[in-house]
């Protein structure tokens, strides 16, 4: 069978797979938004005054002003992306990173309940409900394992000024602790897993509360699971359609060694050209 055909073949194959989640990448310089490259788009409120556009490299968003507490039907703004999809926990290891120019981005604390929230947060779920996030000011990024605390010993307060340009920010959780890389240098670390409210298995980046509302421009951003590599047959940390050839050419190849078995279920066959097809692009 020729190339092409296989190629065509894994193609149509494709929708009848679930995608191994969370792997996924935003690149703003493509000219497209999240939602066109994988990402769910969720928005309330008002949506009227919510500007999202391409400017150049980055996405801009503006779900400024207007904030009031508590909110009202014209403030009340959400205008986020999210992946969801297969189960991940914490304890295999997740990771999360954004380069992002805040403009504008207001921290509050929940109305009612006294709960911190940013303008801009990036937040990751896993199965149990636990949490890791970080929220975005102009002076401050806040890390918390914690969607029903403030500001105090759950969210922990970064002094950064986040206005002054871009900057790669970068979360490594590894079982029940994250780290926060900027600019990859460590500024901050929260250990212990904390509960977010009625939500599990979903990534999500962007103004998501109706608490705070943001203006920023985003150029990046991608979420790195445990299981997001394994495409990555031929191990030059890019899945490309190299690894379909790699595939190719070891097709029947002998278990073990495996090599080229993508999938990992024992076998190198026209599944692993799928499994790679399916993945191309995704982050290692
Ligand atoms: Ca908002
Ligand atoms: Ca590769
Ligand atoms: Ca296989």
């Amino acid at each position: 069978m020729k190339l092409s055909m296989i190629i065509a073949t894994g193609l149509m194959m494709c929708s009848s797979f679930a995608h191994a989640q969370p792997c996924a990448n935003y690149d703003a310089s493509l000219g497209t938004f999240p939602e066109d490259q994988g990402w769910a788009y969720e928005t309330t409120g008002d949506t009227v005054v919510i500007t999202t556009e391409i400017r150049g490299d980055a996405l801009y968003q503006n779900s400024m002003p207007g904030h009031t507490c508590p909110p009202s039907a014209t403030n009340a703004r959400i205008a986020a992306w999210q992946i969801s999809g297969d189960s991940f926990e914490f304890i295999d290891g997740i990771v999360f990173a954004t380069e992002l120019k805040i403009i504008e981005s207001e921290i509050n604390q929940n109305c009612s309940l006294g709960y911190a929230r940013a303008g801009v947060a990036f937040t990751a779920i896993d199965v149990n409900g636990n949490v890791f996030w970080i929220g975005f000011g102009e002076e401050t990024v806040l890390l918390s394992n914690s969607t029903i605390a403030p500001v105090g010993p759950a969210v922990k307060e970064i002094d950064f000024t986040t206005t002054d340009g871009f900057h790669v920010y970068r979360v490594e959780v590894s079982g029940s602790s994250a780290l926060l890389f900027i600019d990859n240098v460590l500024l901050g670390a929260i250990n212990g897993l904390g509960n977010t409210v009625g939500s599990t298995n979903r990534v999500w980046i962007g103004d998501g509360t109706v608490f705070a509302n943001s203006e920023f421009e985003i150029r990046s951003f991608h979420v790195v699971g445990p299981n997001c590599c394994t495409a990555d047959v031929n191990g030059d940390s890019v899945i490309d359609v190299n690894d379909i050839t790699y595939v190719l050419f070891r097709l029947g190849s002998t278990c073990p060694p495996c090599d080229g078995d993508a999938n990992e279920d024992g076998a190198v066959d026209v599944n692993d050209l799928t499994f790679v097809l399916f993945r191309l692009g995704d982050p290692c």
